[in-house]
């Protein structure tokens, strides 16, 4: 990777470390999409040479909702580590972050390696469980704009997840209402089908983006199908849930 781009991979790490935002990278230096994925790899690499562990990936701009809040309309992924995870109904220190915001999303827990392109028929094959979830995304950008190849070779904002109570209910994963609660009050809702018609496509989508990558998941990983609403800004007090249907909620306090 040319030097240029291991040292934009630098700023954001750095960025994501101090929690201080940056302007955004493109309009100064143009790069590709291939280029942006370069740079994450190069980021995450980072993170993992500090001792983080991948734990699973994330797909982004899986909803119009998403796609028209934050004004891109490609699909996009990046990675989950384990120190991004947080406690199901527990404290969340925004202080660690720069300006989160949080949005509700469906979690699979994969049964098999993803190690090839799967189909939507066999995709149900490769889940293990599904939970309700919450995720917390951190642009280290400056007022969290950024153009599609910003935001992936920013890891696609990852900064926190909150994953709730772990269903086997795959099968009921169609239509389902999605909820967003700050202090009680709904601030987004939606539904399942908001993620590219049923959030089991997210899964199949993972699977040809990672091949595409060359790269595989073990069983045992996290796979964020991505929101079905748009974000909510986060400040410190606040009481989050997420509801997905029968899934159930998973909640958080920010302090
Ligand atoms: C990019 C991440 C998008 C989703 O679920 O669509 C995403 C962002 O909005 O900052 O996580
Ligand atoms: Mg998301």
């Amino acid at each position: 990777m040319s030097d240029r781009f291991s040292s934009i991979a630098t700023l954001l790490d750095q960025a994501a470390r101090t929690a201080v935002a940056v302007p955004q990278v493109s309009t100064q230096t143009p790069f590709s999409v291939e280029d942006a994925y370069g740079i994450q790899a190069r980021s995450i690499a980072l993170r993992c040479q500090r001792g983080e562990r991948r734990v699973g990936i994330k797909l982004g701009f899986t909803s119009r909702a998403k796609m028209a809040q934050m004004g891109v309309d490609s699909l996009i992924w990046g990675w989950l580590t384990d120190t991004m995870m947080q406690e199901d109904g527990g404290e969340v220190a925004l202080n660690q972050y720069i300006h989160a915001r949080a949005e509700p999303e469906v979690c699979f827990l994969t049964r098999r390696d993803i190690d090839r392109p799967i189909n939507l028929l066999e995709a149900s094959s490769y889940v293990e469980a599904v939970a309700p979830a919450i995720e917390i995304i951190d642009s280290r950008y400056q007022s969290f704009k950024f153009t599609l190849e910003d935001v992936i070779a920013d890891n696609c904002s990852s900064a926190g997840l909150v994953v709730g109570p772990w269903s086997s209910r795959v099968d009921a994963l169609a239509n389902l209402g999605v909820i967003l609660r700050i202090d009680g009050r709904v601030r987004q809702c939606g539904s399942t089908a908001a993620i590219l018609g049923h959030p089991l496509r997210s899964l199949v989508q993972a699977s040809h983006a990672l091949s595409a990558a060359s790269a595989s998941l073990p069983a045992g990983s996290l796979v964020m199908a991505g929101a079905a609403t748009a974000a909510e800004a986060l400040s410190s007090g606040s009481h989050v849930s997420a509801t997905v249907g029968k899934l159930g909620t998973a909640s958080f306090l920010a302090s």
